[in-house]
């Protein structure tokens, strides 16, 4: 029997997201040494049936089917968001008023105002009570990695970042209208969705801000077939059709505040990319690249050379030490388990977990400045603060 606090979640959606969070609730006591022990104690959706399907199969001891009800409850002290955009802003003002830590899937919100609330009220939630926005590709050993090696000037001053993120999965004009391809759920396409991603990692990696974007965003396939039951990333597709409301792919470049000039690639069109979500950075002294479709991976040049692969599989390297012996790699599900170790470690120790729901603002800022610059034929517009 373990002696550790025990510390209740409440979980809200069971798709894709909800699926991989569950795997690392459940995990993530078995590797890191934690000083909370999480218990698996509600998962909330809509359909009764469905979530108690989802419970049993994901390692869940109750369900509701009103996230009201799962934030009311006494055995629950963090609330984890993995719904659609349109309902986090609405969940996590009521998890953090009724003084529940919050971890949000990203991006943060729909819209700037939405996130503008959800900071608001992570500033007035009772003291001690912390939120979390999950970019999960921050908790890859690699990227985490390429933020030290930044950190230690390695790279010195930076010029130039390079990302890019690269799927495939709606290439087929056949492929259904998910809520992903739906604005009113999904807030944005590709831009919100995967845009986020790299925009959150490029600030995280460089420790500098996008400041200003200049950027074209494209619907290539307008009508799609409407969607069943939905499964992944997929889902099955019924006989009439309905519009596409939001962007397919998203491309812009911009200014960071420490004076890198920065392009930015999001689409879901790119034939053959599967999950390439990609980063090159540039600096006076050095240069640093990572690819996902490799993520144990990073290229590093130094001085004049080329590149020179590094394996992020040490037991010196970020979160890597907690799992298998070097060379043997992680995956997709091990960056939720290294997001939920740090947001526990922060609940119990008190420090303020990143990235906060500031940060996640941010990065909404970022997207909506995207937005406002293709309608505008892709003029430079400035990131409002
Ligand atoms: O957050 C992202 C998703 O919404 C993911 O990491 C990949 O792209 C997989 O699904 C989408």
């Amino acid at each position: 029997m373990s002696d550790k606090t025990t510390i209740g979640v409440g979980m809200v959606g069971y798709a894709f997201m909800g699926r991989v969070h569950s795997q690392a609730w459940r995990s993530v006591g078995a590797f890191f040494d934690l000083p909370l022990a999480p218990r698996m104690a509600v998962l909330s959706g809509r359909s009764k049936e469905r979530t108690e399907a989802a419970a049993a199969q994901l390692g869940w001891d109750a369900v509701e089917t009103d996230w009201r009800e799962l934030v009311r409850r006494d055995d629950v002290q963090i609330v984890d968001i993995c719904t659609p955009g349109d309902s986090h802003a609405e969940i996590a003002v009521a998890a953090l008023a009724a003084g529940k830590h919050v971890i949000c899937e990203k991006p943060l919100a729909n819209t700037v105002a939405e996130a503008e609330a959800m900071v608001r009220a992570a500033a007035a939630a009772p003291p001690g009570v912390k939120s979390m926005v999950a970019f999960n590709y921050r908790r890859v050993p690699a990227i985490a990695l390429a933020r030290r090696y930044v950190e230690e000037g390695r790279l010195g001053e930076i010029r130039h970042v390079r990302a890019q993120y690269l799927q495939d999965w709606i290439v087929d004009p056949e492929f259904p209208l998910v809520w992903r391809l739906q604005k009113d759920k999904a807030g944005a396409g590709a831009l919100g969705d995967i845009g986020s991603h790299i925009v959150d990692a490029a600030e995280f990696i460089t420790g500098q801000h996008v400041v200003g974007v200049s950027g074209l965003t494209e619907t290539f396939i307008k009508q799609r077939p409407l969607a069943g039951e939905s499964a992944g990333l997929g889902a099955a597709r019924a006989e009439s059709t309905g519009e596409v409301t939001v962007d397919d792919a998203a491309l812009f470049i911009g200014r960071m505040s420490g004076g890198a000039l920065a392009s930015f690639e999001a689409t879901r069109f790119a034939t053959g990319r599967k999950n390439a979500m990609r980063i090159e950075i540039n600096g006076q002294l050095g240069s640093l690249a990572f690819d996902f479709e490799a993520m144990n991976e990073l290229w590093l040049c130094q001085g004049g050379g080329g590149f020179e692969r590094i394996l992020v599989t040490e037991p010196d390297h970020p979160y890597a030490g907690a799992w298998w012996p070097p060379g043997h790699g992680l995956g997709y599900e091990h960056t939720f388990t290294h997001e939920i170790k740090d947001f526990l470690e922060a609940v119990a120790t008190g420090a303020d977990p990143v990235p906060s729901f500031a940060d996640g603002l941010r990065v909404q800022r970022v997207l909506e400045a995207v937005e406002r610059s293709a309608a505008d034929g892709g003029r430079y517009t400035n990131v409002e603060d």
